[in-house]
C-alpha cells in the first residue's frame, strides 16, 4: 500500500502527478482553506503533508496525527511550523530555500521603485479620471538612484536585493545577526553597519529577516524614530517583523515618508488605516509569485516529501531549533 498524503492547498498539476506516482494523494484543488479542526481530521490517517503558510502545524495538531512523518512547506519561511513539536514527535519538516530568491528580490525592487516614485498612487489618480494635464510639480517622488539602501537581514534574498542595487549607483549598507565574509560583502557591494547606523543612514530600508520570536516587531516605534523623515520602509519578508500599528502611526505623523508592503501582521487582514494612507504601496503576499518560481517551489516541496517518506533524507530538512 502506498503511503497516504494530504496536499493542503491547490498546487500545479505536475506536482500532483509526481506525488501520485509515489503516494495515495488527497488533494485540495478546490483550494478550500482548512481550519485547524478540518486539518486535524484530514491529517489523522496521513503519513505526510504538503503544506503552506496558511496551515499552523503545532503540537496540538501533531498529537492528533499519529502516523505523520513529514510536513513539507511550499515556502522558504516556516514560522507556521513548530519545529520543537515536530522534533519531539519524530516529524520531519522541510522548506523550499533558494528557488525563490531571485523572484523575491525582483519584487522587492518593484516595491522600492513603486513606493519611491508613487506609481500606484499616480495610477489610481489617472484611473479615477482626475488627470487634467501635465504639471511640473505633479507626483514628485524620491530618487532611488544614488541613494542609500539599508538591508536588514542579509541572507540569500537580502544579498540578491543588494546585488540589484548596483545599477542604481546606490550605497548599500546592511545589518545581520552575523557579519558576512569579505568575499560576499564585496560581491554585494555592501558594508556592514550597526542596527542604529542602518536606521540612521538608510534612505530606503528593506527588511529580509525570517520571522521568529527574536525578530517579532524588530521594526517598531523606537526604530522608526531613528530613521530619516524622508525614509522609505520595504517589507517583503514576513508580517510581524514590522509592528504594523506603529508603522501606521509613523506614516501618519511623517516620522518616515512611505512604505511598500507585501506582508502584514494577521494577513489576509490588514490594519485598516493602511487602506486610507496614500503613502503606502500594498500587495497581497506575492513577492515569490512568478509562474516559474511558484512551480519550482511546489515541485521542490513535493520532492522533499517523496524523499522524506522513501529515504528519510529530504534535501531541505529543517534542523530542530537550538
Ligand atoms: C510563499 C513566502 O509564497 O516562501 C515564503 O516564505 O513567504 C512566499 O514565497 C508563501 O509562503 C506560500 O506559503
Amino acid at each position: 500500500m502506498k503511503p497516504k498524503i494530504l496536499v493542503t492547498r491547490e498546487v500545479f498539476s505536475e506536482a500532483l502527478d509526481f506525488l501520485s506516482r509515489h503516494f495515495d494523494v488527497t488533494p485540495n484543488q478546490a483550494d478550500t482553506p482548512m481550519n485547524p479542526e478540518a486539518l486535524a481530521e484530514a491529517l489523522a490517517d496521513k503519513d505526510g503533508a504538503l503544506t503552506t503558510l496558511s496551515e499552523r502545524i503545532d503540537d496540538a495538531l501533531l498529537a492528533r496525527c499519529p502516523k505523520l512523518k513529514a510536513v513539507c512547506n511550499i515556502a522558504v519561511g516556516f514560522n507556521n511550523i513548530d519545529l520543537k513539536a515536530c522534533q519531539a514527535r519524530g516529524v520531519m519538516a522541510t522548506n523550499t530555500p533558494g528557488v525563490l530568491d531571485a523572484s523575491t528580490a525582483d519584487f522587492t525592487w518593484a516595491l522600492i521603485l513603486a513606493t519611491a516614485r508613487r506609481v500606484t498612487e499616480a495610477e489610481q489618480y489617472l484611473r479615477a479620471g482626475k488627470w487634467t494635464g501635465w504639471k511640473l510639480k505633479q507626483f514628485l517622488g524620491t530618487d532611488v538612484n544614488h541613494s542609500t539602501l539599508g538591508i536588514l537581514g542579509m541572507g540569500r534574498i537580502g544579498q540578491a536585493v543588494a546585488r540589484r542595487a548596483r545599477g542604481f549607483d546606490m550605497t548599500v549598507l546592511y545589518h545581520n545577526s552575523r557579519r558576512l565574509s569579505a568575499e560576499v560583502e564585496k560581491d554585494c557591494h555592501a558594508a556592514y553597519v550597526s542596527m542604529d547606523d542602518l536606521l540612521a543612514r538608510a534612505d530606503i530600508l528593506s527588511v529580509h529577516t525570517p520571522y521568529s520570536p527574536a525578530t517579532h516587531h524588530i521594526l517598531g516605534a523606537a526604530q522608526f524614530a531613528k530613521m530619516k523623515p524622508g525614509a522609505i520602509l520595504i517589507n517583503a519578508a514576513r508580517g510581524g517583523v514590522v509592528d504594523d500599528a506603529a508603522l501606521v502611526e509613523a506614516l501618519k505623523r511623517g516620522t518616515i515618508a512611505a512604505a511598500g508592503l507585501d506582508v502584514f501582521e494577521n494577513e489576509p487582514a490588514l490594519h485598516p488605516d493602511f487602506l486610507r494612507l496614500t503613502n503606502v504601496v500594498l500587495t497581497p503576499h506575492i513577492a515569490s509569485s512568478s509562474e516559474a518560481t511558484r512551480r519550482r517551489m511546489a515541485m521542490l516541496a513535493a520532492e522533499n516529501l517523496v524523499a522524506a517518506l522513501t529515504t528519510g533524507k529530504p534535501p531541505n530538512l529543517l534542523p530542530p531549533p537550538a
